[in-house]
């Protein structure tokens, strides 16, 4: 409320300004610097208001970073040689992507059992995504989610399965 006021009154401050440059009306010129005068306290805060504005943006987004870190803790991150354990009927594993590139996952008792995950910047897939495992296979065969995604795999299947990554 205060930058938009700010705001209103330098714009206004501003035009009177520019047209007193062009039209010399010294009654309209003073009154306009009274005017600014009586409004310079709240000038001085407003200016640093503004200023703060984006560190306080800046500051969301760190703790929104921060958030999807507490999630990225949850789910280990997809790297070369990292393996769930074998995941019963119903259960779940999940890995965070945050590299592009491709990931070659697999089974590890059932090694025929293989998917592809690529992970390209600006993939619709993200946030989330959910692969389940069922009759011996990973249901989706290759998959393109952006960096920073988190793959939830639930094994549908009455024997064991996990997820490996190649
Ligand atoms: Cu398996």
């Amino acid at each position: 409320m205060i930058n938009k006021k700010f705001g209103l009154i330098l714009a206004a401050g501003i035009l009177a300004l520019a047209a007193c440059g062009e039209e010399e009306q010294p009654a309209a010129n003073d009154a306009t610097e009274v005017e600014e005068q009586e409004s310079a306290p709240a000038e001085e805060t407003a200016p640093e208001a503004e200023e703060e504005m984006p560190e306080e943006d800046t500051e969301k987004e760190e703790s929104a970073e921060d958030d999807a870190e507490k999630v990225a803790d949850e789910a280990p991150e997809a790297m070369s040689g990292a393996a769930s354990a074998l995941l019963a009927n119903g259960e779940t594993t999940s890995f965070v992507f945050n590299e592009a590139g491709e990931f070659s996952i697999f089974c590890e008792p059932h090694p025929v059992m293989k998917m592809t995950v690529l992970v390209e910047e600006g993939a619709e897939q993200m946030d989330e995504v959910a692969i389940d495992i069922a009759d011996y296979e990973f249901v989706e065969e290759t998959i393109t989610v952006a960096p920073g995604t988190t793959i939830v795999w639930t094994n549908q299947d009455q024997v064991q399965h996990n997820v490996a990554i190649k």
